[in-house]
């Protein structure tokens, strides 16, 4: 495989996530990011708990070393409602799902990100929202949401990969609305003492992404949100192998989550890194900025990896619509690429320090 030549000094393994080839963003034009080595991608038309094929992953993986990158982290392979939900029919979908990072590994595939988020995945208000400069952005305002018609038409947002129709989505949320932020986070271990054993034998880094945005919605539980769910998660499974996606966005959207601690109290087990700011408008308002704009102090985040040695590879996360681009909300080529020379330009200069 070609290795695209670095030019920062940096030890930051910078990459990017792609859509696959339905991607606007191809990998072509990725490969001109000048700092960025890896590809962070998924298989998106596998059925939500079987098992990935291998030859898919291969697939996937001779288009990406094509263009001179590596496949580095899967994100992410989704985990069945029957495992969140604890139902008796869950050891079939984690079977399902070791075989699927046994799959991954056998490509050397070492990171995979995932989440645990009851029903949604990330969850915006806005998906272009504008923003001073004439450029769009994500965002959430809580009374929007609030205002939310669950029975008005077929609830979906770019980046899900699941569309459920109102009915599908009242009868999810009921079953959810029953679990308690206990029921749930038992679910979870139980999904990890039977997937981290398989995750260590073979050698994959598990990196559960933090909740987006990190507090309850629906009246769902959620489980992720700060350092102390964290800790507790980490303490359950004590294994290396799993770990955590580093999300500054995600963490960053509470004013009571203390981004560098939260790096330096869990380095060891950051096992992925996404960068993005948030501006903070109201406790539970939100929307996304430029990589070193807003309550995101980047460079402090930066530093703190750094400090604290840690080894994962990262990613600039949503961007923000600009220079006339469409496409997929907070995936544009143009801003998450400014953002990776940002990052990296940081990382750089405090390297050097
Ligand atoms: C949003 C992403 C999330 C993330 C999943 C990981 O842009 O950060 O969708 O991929 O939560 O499972």
């Amino acid at each position: 495989m070609a290795v695209l030549a670095r030019s920062v000094g940096c030890d930051m393994r910078m990459t990017m996530r792609w859509y696959g080839t339905d991607d606007p963003v191809s990998l072509e034009y990725i490969r001109q990011v000048p700092v960025v080595q890896g590809i962070v991608t998924a298989l998106y038309d596998v059925p939500v708990g079987e098992v990935w094929p291998q030859a898919s992953l291969r697939g996937l993986q001779t288009l990406v070393e094509a263009e001179g990158l590596a496949l580095d982290v899967i994100e992410s392979i989704p985990i069945h409602d029957a495992i969140k939900l604890g139902l008796p029919e869950r050891d079939r979908y984690i079977d399902a799902y070791c075989q699927s990072v046994r799959h991954m590994a056998a490509l050397g595939i070492g990171v995979l990100c995932y989440n645990f988020m009851p029903v949604f995945d990330w969850m915006r208000t806005d998906l272009a929202m504008p923003l001073a400069d004439g450029s769009t952005a994500l965002s959430f305002h809580q009374a929007d949401f609030d205002r939310f018609d669950l029975d008005g038409e077929t609830i979906g947002l770019p980046g899900w990969s699941v569309v459920y129709t109102p009915a599908e989505l009242r009868d999810l949320l009921e079953q959810y609305q029953a679990l308690s932020a206990d029921d749930l986070f038992a679910n979870l271990v139980y999904f990890l003492e039977a997937v981290t054993p398989v995750a260590r034998e073979v050698g994959v880094k598990l990196a559960i992404h933090p909740d987006d945005p990190p507090w309850s919605i629906f009246g769902i539980p959620r489980i992720v949100s700060t350092a102390a769910d964290v800790a507790r998660l980490l303490a359950a499974v004590p294994d290396a192998h799993n770990g955590i996606t580093f999300c500054s966005g995600s963490f960053g959207a509470r004013a009571d989550n203390d981004l560098t601690d939260i790096i330096a109290q869990f380095s060891d087990r950051i096992h992925f890194v996404h960068l993005r700011s948030v501006k903070r408008t109201d406790e539970r308002d939100f929307h996304e900025v430029a990589h070193n704009h807003g309550d995101v102090i980047m460079r402090d985040v930066v530093a703190a990896l750094v400090a604290n040695q840690v080894d994962a590879p990262v990613r600039p996360d949503h961007g923000r619509m600009i220079w006339g681009e469409t496409g997929r909300a907070g995936y544009g080529l143009y801003d998450r690429a400014l953002g990776a020379m940002y990052l990296a330009g940081l990382c750089d200069a405090l390297q050097r320090k």
